[in-house]
């Protein structure tokens, strides 16, 4: 009988599943039956933006962390496929910082071009996951949100590709519930029009604060202060922007930071980051984790050790994105097509250990990057995903990094090399922090272009 494999999420992660196996097909392999299930009435995870916070219009929480005028926070040539550039896709090179729209395009043709699409259940939330000891198999309860309707069926492996940097983690600061402005997390971060003219808050010292504090300083915000727990990001901030130590408390319109200072503000935004949160899965399957470069209980960050028919992917804190997951994806696909044995529990957990041990001794956003482009490779290396140039990628991390320490206005005004067809990207039309207008259209509508056509 031919085996059943349910894939939970159609974003970057379980796309990639998807793509590995349809390639295997295609290849002449006998593969599985593939079942992917996505919450969402369209593919494209986080990517998929909407203007809707809180639930959506089946009662399901909303999924996208994604706001308007979000542009690639890292260059495209970072997170490009090994088999399909975004020149292939675009039909001209681009420049190196696509706005989400474009990102987003670039996904779903790839899932449009190699037919992967009929395999995925839109609008299917999954309810609940476990497994049978003696069956040795899943059993995945489903809703099709769209004819109201539940139904449970049996599968041999199941993905879990649900992301997780989707529901808020959001702490608590005395006297926020009597703050006298607008207090929101970043999740339900939409459009920074919203704070022209306001005094910004942003809690926390990571990525969604650093991007979304430029974006409402971009469109206009008064002043931005970021408020940092463990330590400041470092950037050389514009006048009006600047650190402060941790958020004490909050009175009436005025934040009191640790350091003694103050500061009134119209809005705090929460950008303290996301939980792990896996509801549908048995408490035997659900991975519980922190954001981390090595989450706990995963043989090769994948599958999970008590059970390794059921494989996470994209579960990690990300330098690399959409190729890490297709690195995943590969191997996995090659366990199950029985063409890679995994080793015994043990040797399994000792290798967690290693691995964990080196995460551990991490010190700076360089070693970081190190540590995930090993992974990578220590993936893609037994497998037939088409070649990926990781040191390239990492040389190519790193001068980002730099760049972002050299100007925080200006990194993405930089143009970078695609690894896959050598093309250095054109700059953009308009310097990134003048560039308001973040449409598919606008970004693509460059000059040369426009008088061409003309
Ligand atoms: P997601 O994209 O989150 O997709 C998971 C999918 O699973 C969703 O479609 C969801 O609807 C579905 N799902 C969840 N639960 C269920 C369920 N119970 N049943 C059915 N379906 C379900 N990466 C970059 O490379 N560059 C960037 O510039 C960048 N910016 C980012 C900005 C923000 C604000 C955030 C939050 C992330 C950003 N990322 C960026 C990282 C991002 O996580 C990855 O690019 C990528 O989207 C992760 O893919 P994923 O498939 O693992 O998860
Ligand atoms: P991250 O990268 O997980 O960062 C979360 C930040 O929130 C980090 O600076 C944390 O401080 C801070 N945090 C968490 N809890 C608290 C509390 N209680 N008080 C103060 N600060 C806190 O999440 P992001 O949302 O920035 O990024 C996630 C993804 O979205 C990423 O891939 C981006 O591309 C977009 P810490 O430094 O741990 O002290």
């Amino acid at each position: 009988m031919t085996e059943r494999i349910a894939i939970i999420g159609a974003g970057p992660s379980g796309m990639a599943v998807l793509r590995a196996f349809e390639s295997a097909r295609r290849k002449g392999a006998v593969i599985p039956e593939l079942v992917c299930y996505e919450r969402q009435s369209d593919c494209g995870g986080i990517w998929n933006y909407t203007w809707r916070t809180g639930t959506d219009e089946h009662g399901e929480p909303v999924h996208a962390s994604m706001y308007r005028y979000l542009w690639s926070n890292g260059p495209k040539e970072c997170l490009e496929f090994a088999d399909y550039s975004f020149e292939e896709h675009f039909g001209r090179p681009i420049p190196s910082f696509p706005p989400r729209a474009v990102l987003h395009d670039y996904i779903k043709g790839r899932i449009v071009r190699s037919g992967i699409l009929p395999y995925i259940k839109l609008s299917h939330t999954v309810r609940r996951v476990s497994f049978n000891k003696d069956t040795q198999k899943f059993t995945v309860a489903v809703k099709d949100l769209v004819n109201d309707r539940i139904s449970s069926s049996e599968f041999d492996y199941v993905f879990g590709c649900s992301g997780h940097f989707s529901t808020p983690n959001v702490p608590e600061f005395p006297g926020l519930d009597k703050f006298l402005g607008r207090t929101l997390h970043s999740h339900d971060f939409r459009s920074a029009d919203e704070f022209a003219g306001k005094n910004v808050l942003c809690v926390g010292a990571s990525y969604s604060s650093e991007d979304i504090g430029i974006q409402c300083y971009k469109y206009g915000a008064k002043s931005v202060t970021f408020s940092w727990r463990t330590k400041p990001m470092g950037f050389k901030w514009p006048e009006v922007m600047e650190e402060v130590p941790l958020l004490e408390k909050v009175v009436g319109r005025t934040a009191y930071f640790k350091d003694g200072t103050k500061k009134d503000v119209d809005a705090i935004i929460l950008c303290t980051g996301y939980l792990h949160h896996h509801p549908f899965m048995e408490d035997a399957l659900r991975l519980k984790s922190r954001n981390r470069l090595y989450p706990q209980s995963l043989y090769k960050g994948i599958f999970w050790l008590d059970n390794p028919k059921l494989m996470y992917i994209g579960m990690q804190d990300q330098f690399y994105t959409f190729n890490m997951f297709d690195a995943q994806a590969w191997y996995a696909r090659d366990v199950v097509l029985g063409r890679i044995k995994l080793p015994p529990r043990s040797e399994q957990e000792v290798d967690i250990q290693r691995w964990t041990k080196k995460e551990e001794a991490i010190v700076d956003a360089t070693e970081g990057i190190d540590f995930q482009t090993e992974y990578v490779r220590d993936l893609i290396t037994p497998t037939d995903y088409p070649r990926l140039d990781v040191d390239g990628v990492a040389k190519m991390f790193k001068q980002w990094e730099h760049h972002k320490m050299d100007n925080i206005l200006t990194y993405r005004d930089q143009s970078h090399t695609s690894l896959q067809t050598g093309t250095t990207a054109p700059a953009h039309h308009t310097p990134w922090m003048r560039a308001l207008d973040d449409s598919l259209e606008a970004f693509l509508n460059q000059p040369e272009t426009k008088a061409a056509a003309e």
